[in-house]
């Protein structure tokens, strides 16, 4: 395959994702196009793609969703593939599907799987159909309070109710006893229908106090899929995560590797492609059980970049142009060393309230095992539309330890002048002995305010 895998690319997305999928097609030499709001006019995609298209006003549902202008601004300017980068309509199988019937490349899974997958019961029936392990629950959606009930009487409580629809962390609700569970099913599937395409719901055991472990994956369009080892990301707040590392502190050889290659088959099955995480949650005993896929790039993907040595992004790239994975990966995938990432928010480190501005004074840190992913800049502006993240701060060393003490180095030299930022907070974090020993579960930060 030649070393120029598409003419042009859109880059459908803003922040730092657009930056970091714009710093991709330049290291192959591929010329991009930056669609913006008019919120992000001053900002650095705009500044370094080749081509900027001004797609609506600030309002995400009129720019960075609004399909009929992505789509437009893409047939202007004659690319041939997107990158939907992760949020926005990175997950959405109806964009995947306008983009194909375009003519134009969408870089991520094909419509079918990604819309397979957005039905999380679904995904957990193929997953367990593999032989990956699932928690005991439900067998699909519930029909009835009856079947609720009987379901959670012979599971035991407490049990957890989830929209077919949801995922990361709405439309759920805790069940305690049987005498709550016909009124909460009543909200769960009420919310559902409000928020999302469907007010199906379905039910699992509980567990109370889990990490979140989440697997790489890459596949080809070949049939090929590579995992490239996990991400505990179970330092977060109300499902934002604070901080990700890479291997997991707490997940043993023996389950790691049987996972992977149940998990291995199972997105060969479903005909996977392009790259996405599989979430799993890890109880008391250190056993995992699949949650949801996330068909998209996520924003810690840079922590699986510096343990494997792959670029991700690049290589969602020339797989979208039908390359094979063993002429990306080029030889096996290697896990070496540990990688944290810090997400540096715009808000109050105390109230975790968004502190949107202008940033009127900025030192990004960088020297040995250090990687920042920003579009800050000096007197650049933080728009108050969008999500508040500044900066992803990624560390790496040869061992955790050596990790963490490049990270607290890297967060005393990184200085943000003019806005709130996470900053203080994940001083606090590095030097709390739970997160030293390891020993943390979803349930840190809460235990901790
Ligand atoms: C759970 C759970 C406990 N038991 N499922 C939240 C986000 C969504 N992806 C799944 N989530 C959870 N599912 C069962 N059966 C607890 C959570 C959960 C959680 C999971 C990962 C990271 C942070 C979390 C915070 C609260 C709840």
């Amino acid at each position: 395959m030649a070393s120029v895998p598409f003419k042009k690319i859109l880059v459908a997305n803003r922040g730092e994702i657009a930056l970091r999928i714009i710093c991709a097609c330049k290291d192959l030499g591929i010329p991009t196009v930056a669609v913006y709001s008019e919120a992000d006019r001053h900002s650095l995609p705009v500044r370094f793609a080749d081509q900027a298209i001004c797609i609506g006003p600030a309002k995400s549902a009129r720019s960075y969703l609004d399909v009929p202008s992505i789509i437009s601004a893409a047939e202007i300017t004659n690319v041939d593939a997107i990158h939907p980068g992760y949020g926005f309509l990175s997950e959405n199988s109806s964009f995947a599907e306008v983009c194909r019937v375009s003519r134009i490349k969408f870089i991520g899974p094909s419509p079918e799987v990604i819309s397979q997958m957005g039905i999380k019961e679904r995904a957990r029936a193929i997953m367990k159909e593999h032989g990956v392990p699932i928690l005991p629950g439900s067998e699909g959606v519930l029909s009835s309070p009856e079947e609720a009930v009987e379901t959670a009487n012979r599971i035991g409580y407490p049990v957890i109710l989830k929209a077919s629809a949801g995922g990361g962390g709405r439309g759920m609700r805790i069940v305690n006893s049987a005498a709550e569970l016909p009124g909460l099913l009543e909200q769960a599937q009420q919310e559902a229908g409000a928020s999302f395409s469907s007010a199906d719901v379905y039910l699992e055991k509980f567990i109370g106090a889990p990490r979140h472990i989440e697997f790489q994956v890459l596949a080809d369009e070949h049939g090929n899929v590579e995992i490239l080892g996990e991400r505990d990301c179970s330092i977060q707040r109300r499902h934002q995560k604070l901080l990700e590392e890479s291997p997991s502190p707490a997940l043993s050889d023996k389950i790691r590797k049987r996972v992977m290659a149940k998990l291995k088959e199972a997105l060969k099955a479903i005909g996977y492609s392009n790259a996405g995480t599989v979430e799993f949650l890890m109880d008391e005993k250190g056993d995992l059980y699949f949650i949801e896929v996330n068909a998209r790039i996520q924003v810690e993907h840079p922590v699986t970049e510096m343990v494997t040595g792959v670029d991700l992004v690049k290589a969602q790239i020339r797989i979208a142009a039908g390359e094979k994975l063993e002429d990306i990966l080029c030889g096996p995938v290697v896990c070496r060393g540990h990688a944290i990432e810090c997400r540096i928010n715009a808000e109050n480190p105390e109230t975790f309230t968004p502190s949107p501005g202008r940033i009127t004074g900025l030192n990004l840190p960088g020297g040995i095992g250090i990687r920042v992913d920003t579009h800050a800049y000096q007197d650049g502006v933080i728009p108050p539309y969008y999500d508040s993240l500044v900066a992803k701060l990624i560390a790496y060393g040869a061992d955790r330890e050596e990790a963490i003490a490049r990270m607290k180095r890297a967060l005393d030299l990184f200085v943000v002048e003019g806005i709130h930022t996470s900053i203080p907070l994940h001083k606090r974090i590095l030097n709390e002995p739970d997160f030293i020993a390891g020993t943390f579960d979803t349930n840190f930060i809460k235990r901790w305010m």
